[in-house]
């Protein structure tokens, strides 16, 4: 990677960051109704990830999925004017964030269904195959589908057809209130993976460079038409489940342990040790990105909502 590159990885992950708490106050506000569900702490994983990948690859998303849509390139403004249930938002403010997808960017989106957004993204994969393009599909999804049926059905059809998909658990160790690890069997999630012959691994999913290079041999490999992969990355929430969440069930030493391993100024560290940047590029682009965040709420907060006009278009009836 060129410095810029290296510096851009640093520049989504502060993006996202930003973004998210941008929208915590949107949602205490009362402007961004419904469950909210933030990624703070766990932004290498899109960053690194989505980095590797063309604008013309698919993604899907889940409920934790706003960094996903950022690292895709989504415009920050429908973005978040969706969240706010806007017409301007990138699904005309009709999706909110259970349902939120990205056609402008290739992002098949999310479902309200634990697990429901994995098949799609096979699906996507196989119209590829079929399509004779080289594109590649991505799943994101957290720990807590790794006990779903569905999981098993896709990984199952993937491998028999060596479809041109990644899987990518983000295991931050909950399922809204609940260790994942009690109540999921087995020693290694990777495993679910490793069962249907699909090259599978563990990885360390706070270190956006260990992301990205996880990323680009799997991405490469389904490219090149060598079928799927299935990544674990462990993570972490830094915030509640959703926001309101006040995260009683989480030991205080977990806590201070994982933010510990905080990706953003761990990463800013390996930038300045690679000397790619300084204290005063670090405020900078934070200083930048805090700015292009509030423009960017300003015309979200300014978009107009959707109107009873609107109850009859994009409905199957
Ligand atoms: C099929 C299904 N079961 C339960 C729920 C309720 N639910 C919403 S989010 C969630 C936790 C999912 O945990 P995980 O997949 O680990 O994602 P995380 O929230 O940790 O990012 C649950 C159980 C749901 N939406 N769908
Ligand atoms: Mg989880």
């Amino acid at each position: 990677m060129s410095p810029e590159d290296c510096v851009d990885l640093y520049r989504t992950m502060v993006r996202i960051r930003v973004f998210e708490e941008t929208v915590r106050r949107y949602h205490i506000a009362g402007k961004a109704p419904g469950l909210v569900h933030l990624c703070t702490g766990q932004e290498a994983v899109p960053a690194g990830f989505i980095s590797v990948l063309r604008p013309d690859d698919y993604i899907t998303i889940y409920h934790r999925g706003h960094g996903h849509c950022i690292a895709k390139g989504s415009s920050l403004e429908a973005l978040l004017g969706e969240l706010l249930h806007r017409r301007g938002g990138v699904n005309l403010g009709r999706a909110g964030e259970p349902h939120l997808c990205d056609p402008a960017t290739n992002n098949i989106g999310s479902t309200g269904i634990v697990g429901g957004s994995v098949p799609l993204a096979a699906g996507a994969a196989l119209a590829a195959q079929l399509r004779g393009t080289d594109q590649v599909s991505v799943s994101f999804f957290g720990d807590g589908v790794l006990n779903q049926g569905v999981m098993f059905e896709v990984l199952n059809m993937a491998a028999i057809w060596s479809l041109p998909v990644v899987f990518v658990c983000e295991d931050n160790r909950y399922g809204e209130f609940t260790e994942s690890a009690t109540v999921t069997a087995g020693e290694r999630y990777q495993d679910r993976g490793a069962v249907f012959g699909i090259p599978s691994d563990t990885l360390d999913g706070m270190d956006v460079l260990a992301v990205r290079e996880a990323a680009e041999q799997a991405v490469g490999r389904a490219r090149r038409g060598e079928g799927p992969s299935f990544l674990v990355f462990e993570t972490y929430r830094f915030t509640g489940h959703h926001v309101s969440d006040q995260q009683e069930y989480k030991d205080s030493e977990e806590m201070r342990a994982w933010e510990a391993r905080d990706p953003i100024p761990n990463y800013a560290r390996w930038l300045a040790d690679e000397g790619h940047v300084d204290d005063v590029a670090i405020a900078r682009i934070h200083a930048e990105i805090d700015d292009e965040v509030e423009a960017a709420a300003k015309v979200a907060d300014s978009m107009p909502h959707p109107g009873p006009e609107d109850l009859g278009t994009h409905v199957f009836a």
